[in-house]
């Protein structure tokens, strides 16, 4: 009864996307949240706010991601370091036309791990892969009536390999995509799996709360009993976590 409960209330979970400034965050989250890019592509002042709902049919689970983009910009670095707290997912976005976006990971990475939930799910996007693309047609001079493409040296290179950003995410144990805003690539296979992760992290916490609250007895027949402990006194709040019940109860 508990369960079915549950199952027709979402659950919902705080995402926080950070990086440096204009690597795509604000492009990526409209892409994922809205199947588009924004209209107009101005600079995120503090911090916005977005919903994402996940189904997992085969789960008969549904989520809420409540999405967070923030402002690169060094000058509100003190209003996102505000809004890690209390979230289940990080994303850090780079820029793989941009070196420093890349090295500066490391920096966003170690906020997320001083100042976000200890159970936070992290994956690292490189963002605009689309840069790859980037040729122009030219007439081939060696095969006359033919084109071949070249790269237009006007246009953003890359930077940083593909390989490099999932060395990077592999020696911290993180997940890692490469995606492309514009293109709209790979953008919800890499929040699904996020999502997947917040939600795996959430019912293995639940599990290790309920035997933690389960004492087990066993009977003369051999036969394990099951007694309630203190998680009787803990209500599920159907968001991010247990609540406690107030005054009076044993968690208190
Ligand atoms: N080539 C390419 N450019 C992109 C892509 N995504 C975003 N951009 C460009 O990158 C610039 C910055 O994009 P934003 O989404 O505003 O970047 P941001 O990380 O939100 O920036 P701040 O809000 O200032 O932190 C814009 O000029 C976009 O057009 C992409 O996938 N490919
Ligand atoms: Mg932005």
């Amino acid at each position: 009864m508990q369960k079915q409960q549950q199952r027709s209330k979402a659950l919902n979970f705080k995402v926080i996307i950070v990086g440096d400034q204009s690597v795509g965050k604000t492009h990526i989250i409209h892409q994922y949240v809205q199947g588009q890019v924004p209209a107009d592509s101005q600079a995120t002042i503090g911090v916005d706010f977005q919903v994402k709902t996940v189904i997992f049919p085969k789960r008969n689970e549904t989520i809420k991601l409540n999405i967070f983009d923030t402002a690169g910009e060094e000058k509100y670095h003190a209003v996102t370091a505000c809004h890690y707290r209390k979230a289940k997912g990080a994303v850090i976005v780079y820029d793989v036309s941009n070196r420093k976006s890349f090295e500066n990971v490391e920096k966003w990475l170690k906020d997320v791990t001083q100042l976000a939930d200890h159970d936070c799910s992290i994956l690292i996007i490189g963002n605009k892969n689309d840069v790859d693309l980037r040729k122009v047609e030219t007439p081939s001079q060696s095969r006359p009536g033919s084109r071949q493409q070249k790269v237009d040296p006007n246009l953003p290179r890359r930077q940083v390999s593909t390989l490099e950003g999932i060395e990077f995410a592999k020696q911290h144990q993180v997940s890692f995509f490469e995606v492309s805003a514009f293109m709209h690539e790979s953008i919800s296979k890499a929040f699904n799996t996020l999502a997947e992760q917040i939600l795996n992290q959430f019912q293995l916490e639940q599990i290790q709360r309920d035997l933690s609250s389960v004492d087990t007895n066993r009977g003369r027949n051999g036969s394990i009993t099951l007694k309630r402990g203190r998680f009787e006194c803990c209500v599920s709040s159907g968001r991010d976590g247990y609540e406690q019940q107030s005054a009076g109860g044993c968690c208190s």
